[in-house]
């Protein structure tokens, strides 16, 4: 809407769903100014293919096609092939549309042909119609595994197949060390006039992109250089949005509160987003050093992504 030259560049950070509402409205202010960078670590290979949970969600929901019901997944979609799959007794609580696997088909091919996650993901961004550029946080594979009293899970396991039930005791991006921020990502950043890090789970969804080696210093060196960053808490009144993030911060020795968000990212960012509930947080958020703004973070349709978009934007321009 604002849009054109004039137009702020902004980079998020983001996860799955909460990333996805705040990225759409981000996209109806500034247009193609926007660049997500996107968790890669709940990837999951499925019946041969590769499955991007995060970039699929946040594209499909950029490209307005999203699934409003599941938060996943395409509108409309249908379950002919996962039906046909389970007759052979492959696995089905993992469920994959008859269109979502179209995407999935088309990016596993690309990728044994040899072609990068990143040039992957944005030839089917550019199919799809998304203005903004959502970028893979690395090209490598990264792989979150979450430890529990039945030992290591893979997250999808931990989190569609027993339904985030276990308790969460350690958490580990296997492959990490390994991953570099692409060129790509790193031109982002170094192009951003402010970087916003999404309402998605700190420890999941935030965490792995964070743990990129490289990833920590390319922000730090934009912001040593006066591009603000600014995180919207995702836990509201003690609650999760979505998923499991209270309880995962909770069993992982962390406050389930806005502040305990913030204080997870009090080396990160300038600006701390938080809900009216949660008012009386602030001080204690700027005790951190971080500026607290208060405001309805609640995304509950297109209006309110873009309110939500215009006040952190707000937020973190010059005075
Ligand atoms: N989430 C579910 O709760 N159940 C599913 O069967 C499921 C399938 C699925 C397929 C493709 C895709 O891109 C995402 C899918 N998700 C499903 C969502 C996904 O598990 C979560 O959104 C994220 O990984 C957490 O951010």
């Amino acid at each position: 809407v604002i849009g054109g030259s004039d137009a702020p560049n902004v980079v998020a950070l983001a996860g799955g769903v909460g990333g996805a509402k705040l990225a759409e409205g981000l996209q109806a202010v500034v247009g193609d100014r926007l660049t997500v960078i996107v968790n890669t670590a709940d990837d999951t290979e499925r019946h041969g293919l590769l499955v991007c949970a995060d970039h699929d969600t946040v594209m499909y929901t950029l490209a307005g096609l999203e699934n409003p019901e599941l938060g996943w997944g395409l509108a409309d979609d249908s379950w002919t092939v996962m039906a046909a799959l389970e007759r052979y007794g492959e696995e089905g609580w993992f469920r994959l549309g008859d269109q979502d696997l179209a995407t999935h088909i088309v990016r596993t091919d690309r990728l044994r042909r040899g072609e990068r996650l990143t040039a992957v993901c944005r030839h089917l961004q550019a199919r799809l119609g998304v203005a903004a550029t959502i970028l893979p946080m690395a090209d490598e594979p990264v792989r979150t595994q979450v430890r529990t009293d039945d030992g290591w899970l893979n997250f999808q396991d931990y989190f569609v197949r027993l339904r985030q039930a276990p308790e969460v005791h350690e958490v580990r991006f296997v492959g990490v060390e390994a991953a570099q921020p692409t060129a790509e990502t790193l031109a982002a950043v170094a192009a951003a006039d402010v970087i916003v890090v999404a309402p998605s789970n700190p420890i999941v969804s935030v965490g792995p992109i964070l743990a990129v080696p490289g990833m920590t210093e390319a922000l730090a060196h934009a912001r040593a250089g006066g591009v603000p960053i600014a995180a919207v808490s995702g836990i509201v009144g003690g609650k999760a949005l979505k998923g499991p993030a209270d309880r995962m911060l909770a069993s992982l020795g962390h406050e389930a509160t806005a502040l305990g968000v913030a204080r997870l990212y009090r080396d990160l960012a300038d600006v701390f987003v938080l809900d009216a509930v949660d008012a009386a947080l602030a001080p204690a958020v700027e005790a951190l050093g971080i500026r607290a703004v208060v405001t309805d973070t609640i995304m509950t349709d297109d209006a309110s992504r873009a309110r939500l978009a215009r006040a952190v934007l707000a937020a973190t321009a010059p005075a």
